[in-house]
Formats: structure tokens, C-alpha cells, sequence
């Protein structure tokens, strides 16, 4: 197949298209560099030293035999480039991860909550615009986010992949629909996943174009087989205030000594889901489209849901590192439940990938392997929802003990592991299964 994949160069979609190139799809990646433009705004690196574009796609040239192009274009702002591509290129698919997809940093100014608004509203209108003009009939994987549902809404109530069933009152007696899950952002960024839905919605309704959108959870992780294959291919890792999400940092955090940041109460609880299923997500997705005329194939994309006063538990109880709550720097329900159905991947042969020390353990050896690239100031999250919110200072960080195991190569998964209050989505018998393929 012939696939897109806008946006991948960053962390989901550098990792997606190695997977795709390695399985024999002819890819181009398509990405303004954007995100690595706003490391630079804001002082700070990827934890792993992420190499040049042209560097990564040499490398996996030598190390694959394939060959991936690259295309440096803005896709919120241009508009003809982008059709000339599509009419050039003529892709099957294309997978949308092109977006500002930080909360914190959508909500750190008025600056970049438009900036926010702009690039990602503008971009995902002009691929659904521009491929309606082409005449394609490209399918799109959009990722989108669990967030979009808003965290306590539906209380103990699972929530449903993208559409409620709802029973409407009329004078001839009660309709039953299905409308799109109410949307209830909690960020700038949120928000704009909310406003993609619309979209969405519109252009497979009158345009018959093919459409699934991703609901995806935190990812966590960095490696996948293929960017383990040389240094040179390593996936970004984001430690910072803004842009880390809260397990990896937890883990980075431990690595450096640093304590572990829990916001408030810790009593937030989020679907979460490993960079090797995302990959392995997009890829069902894209060999399962919808027909022209369909609505929005909608997948929450998520394996397991936890508590983050918990991930602080059992990240402290591995490595020992000292937990502290700090005043939240976001608007959001102190405690929440979640429960989310995730049925329609598992019936396309998702095989979960749970939290296990193993694969914990990975992630703290790669933060460990490059610690001495931590800029200790830049962790404390800073960006408030609303001005004059309390934030922490800078917290101190101790010398943690080096093991002998951290200047090896990163160790491999060994398996699950209990997470108090943690909730595994998958039925206990794809579980097991599960396991036994891993110890296969
Ligand atoms: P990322 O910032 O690492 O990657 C996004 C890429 O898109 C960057 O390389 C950036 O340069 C590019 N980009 C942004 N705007 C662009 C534009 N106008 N034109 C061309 N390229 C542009 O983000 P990520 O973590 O890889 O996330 C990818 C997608 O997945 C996002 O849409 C995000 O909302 C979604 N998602 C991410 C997570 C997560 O935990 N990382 C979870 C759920 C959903
Ligand atoms: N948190 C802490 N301590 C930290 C960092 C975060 O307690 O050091 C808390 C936050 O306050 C929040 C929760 O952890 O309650 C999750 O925060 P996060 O930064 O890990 O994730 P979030 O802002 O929700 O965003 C990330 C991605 C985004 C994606 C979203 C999926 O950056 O692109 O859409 O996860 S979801 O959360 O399901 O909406």
C-alpha cells in the first residue's frame, strides 16, 4: 500500500512508519519539523538524542534496504502543495498524527492556545478539503484522543468507541440514535481533537470520504523493534513540563533522582496504552477502513487504565524514588473514574501490551543511559490553566545509586505485573494469551 503518514517524525508517527516500512508499505513521511522547532522555543531536548530526518531515513535505508521519502510541508498552511502531493503521489492511506498535541503547552499562552487552534484545525481541514478536490478516495486514520470524552462525566458508565445510543422524545413517540459521545475538552489542545470530530463527521457524511479516528490514551514507551535496530533510529523521549506525559516522566524522574511529580491528589485516572500497540494499532487500522459513505469508524485506542497516584507507587516501589504531590498546575476533577471498552481492536487481533516491570524497567535504562541530558529545571510543569495558579519551584534532585545493569543495553519485557487500583481493559483470556505469547 501506498501511505502518508503526516506528522512522522514524532514520537507515534517516527516509530509508525518504520513498523509500516518494515512490512513492505511504501511510505512517505510528510512533516514540517514543527515539534522540533518548539524544543527550541522552549530550551529543551528530547531525553534521546534524536538524529536529523535525513540522518534517521539514511540509517534505516542501510539497516531495512527501504527507502522512505520526505516531504517538508505545512499542512495547516499549504494548501497547494499539499494537493500537488496528494495528485503526485496518489497514497491508499494516509495517517494523520500532524498536530500540536501538548495540554500544558496549548494553555501556556494566548500565543499558543491560537497557535494551537490554528495548526490543527486548519491542517485537518485542509486534508479532508484538499483530498475532496483530488478526486482520491484515500482513506484517513486520524489520531484523536480519549480526552475528548472528558474524564468523570459518565461516572462508573463505560465509555462507548465514539458513538451514544440516546432515545430523543417526539410527539410520535421516542427515536433511538447514535450521536457522537458528548464532547467535554479539558485543554486548548482537547479541544481541537473535539473540533476535529466535527469534521470528521461532515465531510464522510457529504463527501463520502473514509474516515477512522483513533481515540488514543497516553503513550508510553520508546523503542520499538525497528528504532532499536541502531542508535541513530532512537523514537524521541519528552521529559519536560510541557510536552512529557506522566509515566515516562515518572520513570525519567526516577532515573535522575528527581522526585516523582504527582499533580494534587494523584487521584486523576487515564487510559494509557505502549508505543509498540500504537504502531501495531495504526496498522490494523489502516488495513480496516470504512466504506465511501459510512460514518466515522471510531476506535478507543487503549489497553489499560490507571490511577496516577498509583504509577507514582509503582514506580517509587521499583526504584525506590520518593514521591511528592505538588499543586496542580491544570484544571481538572482531583478523582475520577474511567472505564472504557476497547472491543473493536481487540476483535481485530490487538494482542495488549500491560504494564510489566520489564518493560518499565526499559524505559527507566533508557533515561538512565542518558540522564547527563536532563535539564533539571525544565521538569517542574509550569504551564497553568488559568493565570495566577500556584506552581511548584524546582525540586531537588539526588545523585540516585548507578546500577551496573544501567550501562547495558536495555533490557527486554519479562512479563506482567499488579498495578494496585489498576484496571487491565482485556478479558482475562486474551490476557493469558497474551502472556503466553510473550513467553513464547
Ligand atoms: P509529536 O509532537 O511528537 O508529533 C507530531 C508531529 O507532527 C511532529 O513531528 C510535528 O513536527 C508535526 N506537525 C505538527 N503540525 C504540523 C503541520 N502543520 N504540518 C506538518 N507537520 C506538523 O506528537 P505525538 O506524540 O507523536 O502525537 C501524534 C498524534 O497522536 C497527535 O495528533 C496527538 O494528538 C496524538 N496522540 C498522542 C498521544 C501521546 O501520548 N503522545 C496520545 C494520544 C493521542
Ligand atoms: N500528571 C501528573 N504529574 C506529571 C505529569 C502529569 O500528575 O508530572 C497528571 C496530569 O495532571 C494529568 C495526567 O497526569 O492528570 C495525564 O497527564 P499527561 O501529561 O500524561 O497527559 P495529557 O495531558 O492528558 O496528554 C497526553 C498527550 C496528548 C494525548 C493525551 C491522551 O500529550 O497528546 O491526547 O495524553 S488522554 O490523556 O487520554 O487525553
Amino acid at each position: 500500500m501506498k501511505i502518508m503518514i503526516l506528522g512522522g517524525d514524532g514520537f507515534c508517527g517516527w516509530p509508525t512508519s518504520l513498523h509500516l516500512s518494515a512490512k513492505g508499505h511504501d511510505i512517505v513521511i510528510v512533516d514540517n519539523l514543527s515539534r522540533r522547532s518548539i524544543d527550541i522555543e522552549l530550551e529543551v531536548e528530547s531525553l534521546t538524542p534524536i538524529r536529523p530526518i535525513g540522518e534517521r531515513l539514511r540509517v534505516w535505508k542501510s539497516v531495512s534496504g527501504k527507502d522512505i521519502n520526505f516531504i517538508n510541508l505545512d499542512l495547516a498552511l499549504q494548501y497547494n502543495r499539499l494537493l500537488s502531493l496528494l495528485h503526485d503521489y496518489q497514497p491508499d492511506a494516509i495517517v494523520h498524527f500532524a498536530e500540536q498535541r501538548a495540554a500544558p503547552y496549548s494553555m501556556r499562552s494566548p500565543r499558543a492556545k491560537r497557535y494551537t487552534v490554528d495548526n490543527n484545525v486548519r491542517g485537518t481541514h485542509n486534508l479532508l478539503c484538499a483530498l475532496v478536490d483530488s478526486g482520491l478516495d484515500t482513506a484517513v486514520v486520524h489520531l484523536g484522543t480519549m480526552g475528548v470524552y472528558g474524564y468523570g462525566w459518565s461516572g462508573s458508565a463505560p465509555i462507548p468507541e465514539g458513538y451514544l445510543a440516546v432515545k430523543v422524545p417526539t410527539p410520535d413517540g421516542e427515536l433511538v440514535r447514535e450521536i457522537l459521545h458528548p464532547a467535554n475538552p479539558g485543554s486548548v489542545y482537547h479541544m481541537t481533537k473535539t473540533l476535529d470530530q466535527l469534521l470528521f463527521a461532515f465531510y464522510a457524511k457529504n463527501d463520502g470520504v473514509r474516515i477512522t479516528d483513533l481515540h488514543q490514551g497516553i503513550v508510553w514507551g520508546t523503542q520499538t523493534s525497528q528504532t532499536a535496530m541502531d542508535d541513530r533510529l532512537v523514537n524521541r523521549f519528552d521529559y519536560d513540563g510541557d510536552y512529557g506525559t506522566v509515566l515516562n516522566r515518572f520513570l525519567m524522574q526516577a532515573a535522575i533522582g528527581h522526585p516523582l511529580t504527582v499533580h494534587g491528589t494523584g487521584g486523576q485516572t487515564r487510559a494509557f496504552i505502549h508505543i509498540r500497540d500504537t504502531v501495531r494499532c495504526i496498522e490494523l487500522a489502516v488495513n480496516n477502513p470504512p466504506d465511501a459513505g459510512d460514518r466515522v469508524s471510531v476506535f478507543n485506542q487503549t489497553t489499560e487504565v490507571h490511577r496516577v497516584r498509583d504509577l507514582a507507587g509503582l514506580v517509587s516501589k521499583l526504584t525506590g524514588a520518593e514521591v511528592v504531590m505538588l499543586p496542580n498546575p491544570r484544571r481538572e476533577a482531583a478523582e475520577n473514574d474511567l472505564v472504557v471498552r476497547n472491543d473493536r481492536f481487540l476483535a481485530l487481533g490487538l494482542n495488549p501490551t500491560t504494564l510489566s516491570e520489564g518493560l518499565l524497567e526499559e524505559v527507566r535504562l533508557i533515561a538512565s543511559k542518558y540522564r547527563d541530558r536532563v535539564d533539571p529545571s525544565k521538569i517542574v510543569s509550569r504551564s497553568v490553566w488559568r493565570k495566577g495558579m500556584e506552581v511548584a519551584p524546582d525540586l531537588q534532585v539526588s545523585v540516585p545509586a548507578v546500577r551496573p545493569e544501567d550501562e547495558d543495553e536495555v533490557a527486554v519485557d519479562d512479563g506482567p505485573v499488579i498495578v494496585e487500583g489498576g484496571e487491565d481493559l482485556v478479558e482475562p483470556a486474551a490476557r493469558a494469551a497474551s502472556r503466553r505469547d510473550r513467553q513464547a
